[in-house]
């Protein structure tokens, strides 16, 4: 059984499909709610945590983004994630040890939205159709489906604000009953002879 007090919660998905916009206000609904303040929850967007420790070999310009360098990602990582209470926001969810993650979000959008979204962020071509493709495919389900025990996989989809808000509440509700079974196996421990 992990060690932590609180679940660490990986947001994932191709990019586009509103993990950035979920983690942050992921974070503030659990920052806010009485069962979840006392714990000191922290976004850790993996994109700009891999600049800002170096965590890459350059910057790819055929892709426009860092060639990451997954040993010393892991590395950096691993000390972050021990506390807990870490919402990590990354497209890869294949890397990450499954003893880190109590539950991953993959979000899902409609690829006609997806491509309009990419666009307006100003995405290269070659990049806006890798993703569409990936994300027709299923790529990031089927990793996640591969990475981690099926019954912390969840699939939400990320097309309106309402889907968003409904998904924040599942998410809530789920860290509040993770809370609650760390509490009993707690109890059931002082318990034993
Ligand atoms: P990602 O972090 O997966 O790349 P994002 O959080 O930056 O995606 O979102 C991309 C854009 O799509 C951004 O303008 C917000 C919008 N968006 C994401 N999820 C949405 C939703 N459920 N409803 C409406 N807009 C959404």
């Amino acid at each position: 059984m992990t060690e932590r007090q609180w679940p660490n919660i990986l947001i994932t998905g191709t990019p586009g499909t509103g993990k950035t916009t979920h983690a942050a206000q992921l974070v503030e609904a659990l920052q806010g709610a009485p069962s979840t303040s006392s714990a000191q929850w922290q976004h850790v967007n993996v994109g700009d945590f891999v600049k800002e420790k170096g965590c890459h070999s350059g910057f790819n310009e055929e892709w426009q983004s860092w060639d990451v360098d997954e040993d010393k990602l892991l590395d950096e990582l691993e000390l972050v994630q021990q506390a807990g209470a870490k919402v990590l926001d990354w497209h890869t969810c294949d890397l990450f040890p499954e003893r880190w993650i109590d539950l991953v979000v993959v979000l899902r959008c409609d690829h006609q939205q997806l491509w309009n979204r990419l666009e307006k962020r100003g995405y290269q071509m070659n990049k806006i159709q890798e993703n569409n493709e990936a994300e027709i495919m299923e790529v990031i389900l089927n990793d996640a489906r591969e990475s981690y025990a099926p019954e912390i996989v969840v699939e939400l989809q990320s097309e309106t604000p309402e889907q968003m808000e409904q998904n924040l509440e599942r998410i809530l509700s789920w860290v509040e009953a993770w809370r609650s079974n760390r509490a009993e196996d707690d109890d059931d421990e002082e318990e034993e002879p």
